[in-house]
C-alpha cells in the first residue's frame, strides 16, 4: 500500500516536471530586436507609452524580444512609416488612422466630424466589432493593427484670431492630416485645408507656411506649438485614434507564442496609454493656460453651426466610405448612450 502510494507520488512529480519542460520548450521565442516608431517626440504620451511597451515586452519573453524605440519621427513620418512596414524594412510603428486611410478606406470614417461625445463612446467603438474590423482589414495590405491607443479630441490653433464664431475658420490657412475626408472637411468648415505630415508642422507654422493645425491639446503642449501659435480654440470637433502596427510580412516570420506576447504587450499598452493620455490632457492645458496662449471655449451654438456647415461633406463621404459602414458605427455609438 505504502509502496504504491510511493510510486503514485513518482509518477505525480514526473509528470508536473515533464508539464514544466513542456511548457518552457513550447514557448517558441527568439531574441529579437524590434524597431517601433512613432511621430511625437519623447516626452509626449507616445513617447511615454512606446517605452512602456518596450518594458512590458521585456518582461513578459524574459528579456528576449527587445524593443527600441525612435521618436520625432526618426524613422520617418506616419506615412514613410506606412510603407517600410508593408515593405518589411521596419518592424512596428503607432501612427494617426488618417494616414491609413489612403491604404484602407474605411479609416476614413474616424476623420468624420463630431461622431463621438467622450472617451467612454470612443473606447466602446475602438475595442468593440467595429474598431476590430477595420484592423482587420489592414491584413490584406501588409499590415497588422494590434490596438488602438487614443490620440484625443482635436482642438484648433493658429496665428491669425480665435475662431469663436464658425466665420471665423474662413480663409485660413490650417495644415490638416493627410486624406480626401480630413481636407474636404476642413474646406467645408471654410478653411484654406493643407494636407502636409506632422514632422513637418512645426516648421511650417514657425515659418508660416500655414497660419494654424489642429490637434490634442495634449500634443499642442509636447509639440510646443504654443510657441509659435498665439490662438487656441477648444473646438473638440473629432475623436481621432492611434493604431499600434507591425510589419505583415515581419509578423508571419513570428512564433505563434512571439506573436502572443506582443500581443500582450500592445492591449496592457492601450491601458496605460489611454490612462496617460487622460490625466495628461488635463494637465496639458493647465500648462498652456500658462503659456499665454490665448484659449478660448466655443460656444454649443457656434459648434452646432460649424458641424451644419460640415455636413454636405459628412454626406458625401458616408456615401463614399458606405453607408452601412456609418451605421453600424453609428449603431456601435447608440449602444453606449443607451446604457
Ligand atoms: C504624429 C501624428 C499626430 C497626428 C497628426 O505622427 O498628424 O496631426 O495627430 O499625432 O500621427
Amino acid at each position: 500500500m505504502l509502496n504504491s502510494m510511493k510510486k503514485l507520488v513518482v509518477a505525480l512529480a514526473a509528470v508536473s516536471a515533464c508539464t514544466a519542460a513542456g511548457m518552457a520548450h513550447a514557448q517558441d521565442v527568439k531574441t529579437r530586436i524590434i524597431r517601433f516608431g512613432y511621430g511625437l517626440n519623447d516626452e509626449s504620451v507616445q513617447g511615454r507609452a512606446a517605452r512602456y511597451l518596450a518594458e512590458e515586452l521585456g518582461k513578459l519573453s524574459g528579456g528576449k524580444l527587445k524593443m527600441r524605440t525612435f521618436g520625432s519621427a526618426n524613422l520617418g513620418s506616419d506615412e514613410q512609416m506606412q510603407a517600410a512596414l508593408v515593405g518589411g524594412s521596419q518592424e512596428m510603428m503607432v501612427g494617426s488612422t488618417a494616414p491609413l486611410a489612403t491604404m484602407v478606406k474605411e479609416f476614413g470614417v474616424y476623420d468624420l466630424p463630431f461622431l463621438f461625445n467622450n472617451e467612454k463612446e470612443a473606447d466602446a467603438v475602438l475595442d468593440g466589432p467595429f474598431g476590430e474590423k477595420l484592423l482587420k482589414m489592414l491584413d490584406a495590405k501588409g499590415l497588422v493593427g494590434l490596438v488602438y491607443w487614443e490620440n484625443g479630441f482635436r482642438d484648433v490653433t493658429n496665428s491669425k484670431r480665435p475662431i469663436a464664431k464658425a466665420e471665423d475658420m474662413e480663409g485660413i490657412k490650417l495644415r490638416v492630416m493627410q486624406n480626401q475626408i480630413a481636407l474636404g472637411v476642413f474646406g467645408a468648415l471654410g478653411a484654406n485645408a493643407v494636407p502636409m505630415p506632422f514632422s513637418e508642422l512645426f516648421t511650417a507654422l514657425e515659418t508660416r507656411t500655414v497660419d494654424g493645425q489642429e490637434n490634442p491639446v495634449s500634443t499642442i503642449q509636447s509639440s510646443k506649438f504654443y510657441e509659435v501659435q498665439p490662438y487656441l480654440s477648444l473646438t473638440h470637433h473629432v475623436y481621432t485614434p492611434w493604431v499600434v502596427l507591425a510589419s505583415k510580412k515581419w509578423w508571419d516570420t513570428l512564433s505563434p507564442d512571439e506573436q502572443k506576447l506582443i500581443r500582450e504587450a500592445a492591449v496592457k499598452s492601450r491601458e496605460f496609454e489611454r490612462k496617460d493620455s487622460r490625466a495628461d490632457s488635463q494637465k496639458s492645458m493647465q500648462m498652456l493656460e500658462k503659456s499665454g496662449m490665448k484659449i478660448n471655449k466655443v460656444s454649443d451654438e457656434e459648434l452646432k453651426r460649424l458641424r451644419a456647415k460640415a455636413q454636405p461633406v459628412v454626406d458625401k463621404y458616408t456615401q463614399e466610405l458606405g453607408p452601412d459602414l456609418v451605421k453600424q458605427l453609428q449603431d456601435e455609438i447608440n449602444k453606449v448612450r443607451q446604457g
